[in-house]
């Protein structure tokens, strides 16, 4: 594992260390340069050595959140396992958690504060002391705000690295925050609206998969990449629901799955769009359901889709301003007039063409029938490959019920088209009486483990504090004219949270500064300033470093270990930069401090839970009254303007998806010219062995799992390519370098590779280079805005070097 030097670029990690000598916190680093050193003895020294054991939670971002049980021996950190759980579900660990015990102490850790001596990308640092870099950062954040305002500031957080103490400066320093995301929406920007929900995950929980009796899963790979709840998958597999994966690879969880259907990558929404056809030609709903619970007998005009209805006084729920509301119209058909869907007694008409006020109008079900008049089984097959049959068949079985449609949010979710195959989801849901009900639903489930969250307490801020508002996601910060200067992260933001590196890699260059804070070394760390050495989880100055809440309990991050090499938690370097600019005092005295703050709070399901409570029940405790694991049942009631189910989109008239309508992916559809030069559509997706890009620098991880691209041997086989060969991938917007594997499981036409990894483990190249940038205007009227089409990318591969 020749990593940290590589990518110091012939400054040793030793000269490293010379030069910090001296700055406090330095003890034992000679020690621990490398796991080979400390394994054996410490195997040895069993008994004889001094142990002790501390609780912390894991990994946020594999959407496990396991609770793990640490035992230090000798100082070093020994055994990871689950923490005893009477609870078999919460009771678990992966090898990526075991492995901890070398990965914390591998070359990949950022060491000491660093700051950049050469050009830019150059990977050249030198050794400083905490004390400098505080003191360089202060004066870059200052001379910054000064001369631009506040909000030219920009500080982010990744996900991972907000998972100990709630990160405060943005808002202390009036800095922006980051704006949308731009990814892991994208299905959800089309489904929500039906069913009027507020957030990423679907109502119910996945614990209910026994009851259903079909489960389609749709761009997800849950038993690689929600790990931990592969036995919801397997209990209710079991308990005889059929699980059917939409995948164009033959995924970890389509090899489980009781049916495959191999579809062409980016024609979800086709799919989809067939199956509803199919269901309206062969009256597989029920007109009952479809008239007492959704939108689809509301009148609207027939020339411009507008709905029918009269306005009411009511109230926001969310800003208590009263505001105006519409409450459609339907057809009563025993007065044969239009009046609002709830009037007392009224009999609405499904389907019919009716005059109302000089205006011609329908119902939602008649413009429904016309719009998907083109969406036949042939047409379906054609353009995803699926045959007819299987989709009818399909079709079938999941309008009978009771059943799922869960997604994840790999695959189309990073397709230009994303929110139509959202929106088709919720159709066929609606349409099929298929949500609301035990055993039935809609969304994100695969990581849906717990309906329960508390309300935690917050550290209080000054009067004043705030973030600045961000106009703009990270995603388009890169591409528009802004008003940012300069920027912190915590984690690797600038590599993952936009698509074309290049054109992320100039804007990093016209920043006046730009400080990373991680544990590790990656991809984004030659492209910066200063970079500052993070703590993991297992390490602490304080005998607590952070409380969260998740999988239905509170969970406690004690000290294990005393932070390793000079790194420093992201609460305490916050607050060395904050004691730098003067304005420690808004923080907390230490971690003990801002813990019981975040204790402090009025929900009852909170109850009784306090620091004391935590550490006697080692690092966790179960939410007050969350027993039941299903959770509140769904009900008919939704938080939708008319409170039923409305998978008519009134706001997107102006962009045809009023009802869902096919359309194309931006890039990789089939008769793009494009194909010519670069033929393979280009997946990326999420891998068991990794987070995003953590565990890339693990070298027992890497032992099961290196860097690579994958191939179908066809298409290996006509570029004269063979297994193990070195390859470059490349687009007009880049390329990168990386090792071939050829897998039976890729379809031919395609590329597939587990995002992501540091760039210094693919000759200095970044993935990120070829991915695409263009983003849907559409997204910009959809209410998680628009979504990095990462994986809507087309490539060519060839042998690296010719
Ligand atoms: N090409 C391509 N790009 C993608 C995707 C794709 O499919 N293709 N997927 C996208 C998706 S869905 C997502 S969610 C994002 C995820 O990408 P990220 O948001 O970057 O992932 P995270 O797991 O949140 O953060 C990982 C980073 O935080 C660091 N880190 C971990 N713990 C801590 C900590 O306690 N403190 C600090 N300071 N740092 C820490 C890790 O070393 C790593 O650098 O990537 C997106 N980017
Ligand atoms: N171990 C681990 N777990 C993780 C993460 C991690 O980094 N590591 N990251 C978490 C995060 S942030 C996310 S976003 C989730 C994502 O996890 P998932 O929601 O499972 O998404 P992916 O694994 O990206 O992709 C799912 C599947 O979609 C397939 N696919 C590709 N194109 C298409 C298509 O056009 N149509 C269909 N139907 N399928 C397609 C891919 O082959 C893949 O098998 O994972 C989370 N869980
Ligand atoms: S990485 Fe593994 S051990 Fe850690 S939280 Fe995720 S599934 Fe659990
Ligand atoms: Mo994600």
């Amino acid at each position: 594992m020749t990593q940290a030097n590589g990518w110091h670029r012939g400054i040793s990690r030793r000269g490293f260390l010379k030069g910090a000598a001296g700055v406090a916190g330095l003890a034992g680093i000679g020690a621990m340069a490398t796991t080979g050193e400390w394994l054996a003895p410490a195997q040895a020294d069993e008994g004889a050595a001094s142990e002790r054991t501390a609780f912390t939670y894991h990994n946020e971002h594999c959407l496990c959140n396991c609770m793990l049980k640490c035992t230090v021996r000798d100082g070093r950190l020994s055994i990871i396992e689950p923490r005893p759980n009477d609870e078999n579900r919460f009771h678990n660990v992966c090898l990526k958690g075991i492995s901890e015990i070398q990965h914390i102490y591998g070359d990949a850790r950022l060491q000491s504060p660093l700051r950049r001596v050469g050009e830019r990308g150059s990977g050249e640092f030198e050794a400083i002391t905490w004390d400098e870099a505080f003191q360089t950062i202060a004066d870059e954040f200052k001379k910054c705000q000064d001369a631009y305002g506040k909000d030219s500031l920009w500080i982010q957080y990744s996900t991972e690295a907000q998972q100990r103490f709630t990160p405060l400066l943005a808002s202390l320093l009036g800095a922006q925050a980051g704006g949308m995301n731009g990814y892991d929406m994208g299905q959800g920007n089309g489904q929500g609206q039906a069913f009027g929900w507020d957030g990423m995950f679907a109502k119910n929980t996945l614990w209910e998969w026994p009851q259903a009796k079909t489960v389609l899963l749709v761009n997800c790979n849950m038993l690689e990449t929600g790990m931990m709840w592969s036995r919801a998958f397997f209990d209710a597999q079991k308990a005889g629901t059929k699980f059917v994966c939409f995948d164009p690879r033959f995924s970890a969880t389509a090899s489980k799955s009781d049916e495959w259907v191999n579809l062409k990558p980016g024609t979800d929404p086709a799919m989809f769009l067939a199956f509803a056809k199919h269901i309206v030609d062969n009256g597989l709903y029920s007109a009952e359901h479809l008239c007492a619970h959704t939108s689809f007998p509301f009148l609207i005009d027939a020339e411009t889709g507008e709905v029918l209805g009269e306005m009411r006084d009511s109230v926001d729920a969310t800003t208590g301003e009263p505001v105006q509301v519409k409450a459609p119209f339907v057809w009563d058909e025993s007065s044969e007039r239009a009046m609002p869907y709830d009037t007392d007694g009224v009999q609405a008409a499904l389907e019919g063409t009716f005059e109302v006020d000089g205006r011609t109008c329908v119902t939602e079900f008649t413009r429904l029938k016309e719009d998907l008049a083109e969406y036949t089984l042939d047409w379906a097959e054609g353009v995803t490959g699926v045959p007819a049959g299987t989709i009818a068949r399909i079709a079938e079985e999941y309008a009978e019920g009771p059943s799922v449609i869960c997604n994840g949010v790999g695959g189309i979710d990073k397709v230009g088209n994303n929110d139509v195959a959202g929106h088709a989801y919720a159709l066929c849901a609606s349409l099929t009486d298929n949500y609301g009900k035990r055993g039935t639903g809609c969304g994100i489930y695969a990581y849906h483990v717990t309906p329960y969250n508390a309300m935690m307490g917050a550290w209080p801020l000054p009067e004043n504090a705030g973030a600045a508002p961000s106009p703009m996601g990270f995603y388009d910060m890169v591409q528009k004219s802004d008003n940012v200067h300069a920027a912190m992260f915590f984690g690797d933001i600038p590599t993952q949270k936009a698509a074309n590196w290049t054109k992320t890699r100039e804007w990093l260059e016209s920043l006046d500064f730009v400080c990373v804070a991680d544990i590790y070394q990656s991809s984004v760390c030659d492209y910066v300033d200063l970079l500052l050495p993070v703590c993991s989880k297992f390490e602490c100055q304080d005998e607590v470093g952070g409380v969260k809440n998740a999988n239905g309990y509170i969970l406690q991050n004690q000290k294990v270990l005393d932070p390793l090499f000079e790194s420093k938690s992201d609460f305490y370097i916050e607050k060395g930069i904050a004691e730098a600019m003067g304005i420690a005092d808004a923080y907390p005295e230490n971690g003990e401090e801002f813990a019981r703050a975040l204790l402090t709070s009025e929900d009852p399901q909170m109850a009784g839970i306090t620091l004391e409570k935590l550490f006697e029940e080692d690092g966790a405790v179960k939410l007050v009254g969350t027993e039941d694991p299903l959770g509140p049942e769904v009900g008919y009631e939704l938080a939708t303007p008319s409170g039923r189910q409305e998978p008519y989109y009134e706001n997107l008239i102006e962009w045809g998806q009023a009802f869902p309508k096919w359309e194309e992916p931006n890039e990789i559809y089939a008769s793009n010219p494009l194909r010519e030069k670069y033929p393979l559509a280009f997946t990326q997706s999420r891998s068991r062995f990794r987070v995003h890009s953590t565990y890339s620098g693990a070298a027992w991880i890497q032992q099961l799992f290196e860097p690579h691209i994958e191939l179908n041997p066809v298409d290996a086989s006509s570029r004269g390519l063979a297994d193990g060969d070195q390859v470059e991938a490349f687009n007009d917007r880049g390329s990168f370098t990386t090792k071939l594997r050829l897998n039976e499981a890729i379809q031919p036409g395609s590329a597939y590779m587990a995002e992501s990894t540091y760039a210094s483990l693919l000759d200095g190249t970044m993935m990120q280079s070829v991915s695409n940038d263009q983003l849907n205007e559409r997204g910009y009227a959809l209410p998680y805005g628009p979504m990095i089409p990462f994986n809507d990318t087309l490539i060519e591969i060839k042998k690296a070097g010719e």
